[in-house]
């Protein structure tokens, strides 16, 4: 499930090209499509070095010069292997797979290398009022709905994924994001952790072409699909905004979403291993 979505050599990142960069001043340099590969030679490629100030200190952070650290393999309790294979340091820093973002440093992310967050896709059909399944008029196929959150950062809606913290199994992240951004409650019943003990499915692992992107730092993903497929279950519950999400929602999918980051091309994976309505 890697290279149909993001595949270095191929895949050129848009998010964390050409833009001031998010909470900053900071202009990133100037990369034109055809010269985002490190392989293609861009000699007056000088970017910006750029560590949020606020992220020195923390204790999901690393240090801010990156000596001693284990690259590409387990590193203590943190996971510093890319799913997109080994990647190169240059000049003692980890050089970002997929190519030149116009800015060196971490800029908002903590970890020198790869940031790796976990992306809960949770579906159910949409129904009518008398919960028949609904499908489009045009396509005939069946209509998906999942639930999207509305970032606070960036205002853009997303899957409510997170961070994994150091030592964590993504199933345990997976949840945890999902309660946290999209519920905001306590799973008293513990119905949402049979739901997503029971339903996951893998989708995506790798790359995402995420804003906060760096030279040096980057997001990296795994998604699973949880389906409610009689829409009984997580289908049925008030959603409620928690966490760092402003809004959330039951989104119909189809090939107008647009979503944060490249998460509209994770949630066309669903949308293929369903065979419903884009
Ligand atoms: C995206 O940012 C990931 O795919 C995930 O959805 C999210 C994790 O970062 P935070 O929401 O924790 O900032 O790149």
């Amino acid at each position: 499930m890697l290279a149909s979505i993001v595949k270095p050599g191929t895949f050129r990142h848009i998010m964390c090209r050409n833009n001031i960069y998010p909470r900053s001043n900071v202009t990133r340099f100037s990369v034109p499509d055809d010269l985002v590969f490190w392989n293609v030679p861009y000699e007056s490629y000088c970017p910006t070095c750029y560590t949020a100030p606020h992220i020195n200190g923390q204790t999901w952070a690393d240090e801010p010069l990156p000596f001693g650290i284990k690259w590409n393999q387990n590193d203590g309790l943190v996971n510093r292997v890319s799913f997109h294979g080994e990647y190169k340091i240059k000049n003692g820093l980890p050089q970002n797979p997929i190519g030149r973002t116009g800015l060196c440093g971490r800029g908002l992310l903590g970890r020198w290398g790869p940031n790796h967050a976990a992306d809960p896709i949770v579906t159910r059909w949409k129904r009518d009022e008398n919960g028949e399944v609904l499908s489009h008029e045009n396509s005939g196929k069946n209509i998906l709905q999942m639930v999207a959150i509305q970032r606070s950062d960036n205002k853009m809606w997303a899957i409510p994924g997170g961070m994994v913290d150091p030592g964590e199994n993504v199933s345990v992240t997976l949840k945890r994001e999902f309660t946290e951004e999209a519920l905001n409650f306590d799973d008293k019943g513990n119905m949402v952790e049979q739901f997503f003990k029971q339903s996951g499915e893998h989708v995506y692992s790798g790359y995402v072409d995420d804003f906060r992107n760096t030279d040096n730092s980057w997001m990296e993903t795994t998604a699973l699909n949880f389906h409610d497929d009689d829409g009984s279950k997580v289908g049925q519950l008030q959603l409620q905004a928690g966490d760092d999400a402003t809004n959330v929602r039951w989104t119909d999918i189809n090939g107008d979403l647009k979503l944060h980051a490249n998460h509209a091309d994770i949630v066309r994976e669903v949308i293929i291993k369903r065979n419903a309505h884009w």
